[in-house]
């Protein structure tokens, strides 16, 4: 496992401190995903040149506030005054685009760059920058990840980034579709933006 040295004062404190305050957050088995996440993004982030701290905090970080009660991000989307459409949805899209917010008010991390990468961990965007590719992928990858396709995936992704980006956005809509649940309007633009460009 690698243990980095925070060095960018990203986050005001030590990457210990930082793990203490998410497992406050997060009961033991979440908390475990989010270590595997960290980990896969650092392999992912030196793969692809992405700096390691902001990988190593955004991993740690993207799942922060996934265990918050509905009425925190209810309340948040008030204040912050974020697009109420996110009301119709839940937790599954909360945790990411509220979560950001709620990360920089109780964890002081103020990079755009990261609080994207947790903000659209979950159903990618249009334009994503290399830090927020490998988080998505790392936390669709990471070594606990059991699904049909998953070794497929990472080969994929091990080759090329992007393609691996434009797999999880088919696979996700696929997913949701069979499952008459909701789609997210930002996931089906992810699809938009990347499924067809990678076609060969
Ligand atoms: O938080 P994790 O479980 O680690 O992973 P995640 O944040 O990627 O969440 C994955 C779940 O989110 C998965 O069950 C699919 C769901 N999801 C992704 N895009 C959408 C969505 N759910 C809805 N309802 N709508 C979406 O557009
Ligand atoms: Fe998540
Ligand atoms: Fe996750």
């Amino acid at each position: 496992m690698t243990e980095l040295t925070y060095k960018e004062n990203i986050f005001p404190g030590t990457r210990q401190e930082l793990i203490d305050r998410i497992s406050d957050q997060l009961r033991p088995k979440r908390f475990q995903h989010v270590l595997r996440v960290e980990q896969t993004a650092l392999e992912l982030a030196a793969k692809n040149g992405v700096d390691a701290e902001k990988a190593s905090i955004a991993g740690l970080i993207h799942d922060y506030a996934k265990q918050r009660p509905d009425v925190d991000f209810i309340a948040a989307i008030k204040a912050y005054q974020l697009d109420t459409e996110l009301l119709n949805y839940g937790n599954a899209i909360w945790h990411g685009l509220v979560g950001a917010e709620l990360i920089k008010r109780e964890l002081h991390i103020y990079d755009e760059d990261i609080l994207n990468a947790v903000r659209h961990h979950t159903t990618g965007d249009v334009y994503m920058t290399p830090l927020e590719q490998v988080v998505y992928m790392a936390d669709y990858l990471e070594p606990a990840r059991d699904f049909p396709g998953v070794d497929e995936a990472r080969k994929i992704t091990a080759k090329d980034l992007g393609t691996g980006v434009a797999y999880q956005a088919q696979h996700t809509l696929q997913y949701l579709v069979e499952n008459g649940l909701p789609v997210y309007p930002k996931s089906l633009e992810t699809y938009n933006a990347w499924v067809p460009r990678y076609q060969k």
